[in-house]
């Protein structure tokens, strides 16, 4: 199993598409074994988005992560991190594959609704960011991992 970490950007949350993108995951068999809503501070999206420090979007994806709540996710499955990304879809939304949530609900590559870790290095270190171990929820199996369980899968 893997675990990943998601945001539901400022735009997703005014939209009132909390539910809809949840709901993309869930439906996907991803346990979602984390979950809050917070105003991210500067000193969070600075550190957040450090890998882009000093280019030229950058004070802009700063303003826009602070815009307004936000809605971080952790979320466990197998391959999650991989699979996550593919339901998200690529960067702009205009080259996103069809069907993925970015080519469904975005025109735009500043406001694509989502923040998904992009490697096992990234997920552990944007989890550590918004999350404390002792708040994870993974004591439970979902419906994907009670049938696998059945069928003596991993
Ligand atoms: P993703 O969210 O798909 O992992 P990142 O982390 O590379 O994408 O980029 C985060 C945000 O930075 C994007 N949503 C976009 O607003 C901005 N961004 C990334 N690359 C560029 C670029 N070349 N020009 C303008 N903005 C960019």
């Amino acid at each position: 199993m893997e675990r990943t970490f998601v945001a539901i950007k400022p735009d997703g949350v005014k939209r009132g598409l909390i539910g809809k993108i949840i709901q993309r995951f869930e439906d996907k068999s991803y346990k979602i074994i984390g979950l809050k809503m917070i105003n991210v501070s500067p000193e969070l999206a600075a550190k957040h988005y450090e890998e882009h420090f000093g280019k030229p979007f950058y004070n802009k994806l700063i303003k826009f992560l602070t815009m307004g709540p936000v809605v971080a996710m952790a979320v466990e499955g197998k391959n999650a991190i991989k699979g996550v990304r593919h339901l998200v879809g690529k960067t702009n939304p205009d080259e996103a594959d069809d069907g993925s949530i970015r080519a469904d609900y975005s025109s735009y590559s500043t406001t694509n609704l989502i923040h998904a870790s992009d490697c096992p290095e990234s997920a552990q270190r944007e989890l550590n960011l918004y999350f404390n171990e002792s708040e994870f929820c993974a004591n439970y199996k979902n419906m994907f991992e009670i049938v696998l369980d059945e069928l003596g899968e991993e």
